[in-house]
């Protein structure tokens, strides 16, 4: 199969030097043109200014890329591209599209490559209203197949954050909040809900990371850092705001892959861009941390 990976990654994974994969869903259906392509460049810039480097995935007329450059950036955005998921790879590989990549499907080809550290803004999970609607991201499964890193802003305040936590405690992923004894909302820095595990520091994630690799353990470990307070929208602000997308989306017979990009999307509509704001913010923050833990790459 062809993966194209670029020069400068082919490089780096030769040389073993401290690499980090970043999804393109976020990009693709997760941020409007053109924040999702400044968005995406900043957040390589951040991986950078830690000293390590940076591995957007996508698929680009049916291949798919790591490593992509400002032209990729805007060809992937503007040629209506797919999102996809693990399930939906070969069939996009073979339509020859453009695709952004989720949580589940980065990791996958991110670890097919060698790559173990991986940044995004949040996971999916399990949807409000899941025990009539069945909707549950492919992310939760995928994470308990795959051992990389992930580093995100915990789980979006759209979903069901407790049975989500529920969900990733029954697929074997462990879970574990930086710097905070919460489970990080991704638009707010907290959320009502503790945390399974709370870490102090980087060398306090590498540690357990050491030991994972020890007992060989085959499932991801979920990294959630919370967004800077500064950039934050309390929990209970944010709680209202989704109650009314979530009102809307089942108004307009939202199903499917559609959710999540849909309720994103009403989201920062309801916050007049301010969730955008945010989301911007905690993506960079997620890099930042991811690219400080691949220092200690040799660890998975
Ligand atoms: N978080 C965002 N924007 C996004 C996503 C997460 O702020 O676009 C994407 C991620 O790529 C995640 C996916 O893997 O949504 C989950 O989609 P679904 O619920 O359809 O599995
Ligand atoms: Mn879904």
């Amino acid at each position: 199969m062809t993966i194209v990976i670029s020069e400068e990654i082919k490089q780096a994974l030769q040389e073993k030097k401290a690499l980090v994969a970043l999804e393109s869903t976020i990009i693709t259906h997760g941020m409007p043109y053109p924040q999702n392509i400044e968005t995406a460049k900043s957040v390589e810039s951040v991986v950078r200014e830690e000293g390590a480097i940076p591995a957007t995935i996508a698929l680009m007329e049916g291949k798919v890329c790591v490593g992509l450059d400002d032209d990729d950036l805007e060809k992937l955005a503007l040629n209506s591209p797919a999102k996809a998921s693990l399930r939906d790879l070969p069939f996009l590989m073979a339509k020859k599209q453009y695709a952004g990549t989720t949580v589940a499907s980065t990791s996958f080809l991110a670890k097919k490559v060698g790559i173990d550290f991986f940044a995004t803004g949040g996971i999916g999970g399990v949807h409000r209203g899941a025990a009539e609607s069945f909707d549950i991201s492919n992310d939760l499964v995928a994470l308990s197949k795959i051992s990389v890193c992930v580093v995100s802003s915990g789980i979006k305040s759209i979903l069901d954050i407790p049975k989500t936590l529920e969900l990733l405690e029954t697929l074997g992923v462990m879970v574990g909040s930086y710097q905070n004894k919460f489970v990080p909302a991704f638009y707010s820095s907290d959320s009502p809900y503790l945390s399974p595990y709370s870490f102090e520091s980087v060398d306090d994630v590498v540690s357990v990371l050491q030991k994972r690799k020890e007992l060989n353990l085959k499932s991801a470990l979920l990294l959630m850092n919370s967004v800077p307070r500064e950039f934050e929208i309390p929990f209970a602000v944010m709680e209202e705001k989704i109650q009314e997308a979530i009102k809307e989306s089942k108004r307009q017979g939202i199903t499917g892959q559609g959710v999540t990009p849909y309720l994103l999307k009403a989201v920062k509509e309801i916050t007049k861009g301010e969730s955008l704001k945010t989301n911007i913010a905690l993506i960079k923050n997620n890099a930042k941390l991811a690219a400080q833990l691949t220092k200690n790459q040799k660890i998975i």
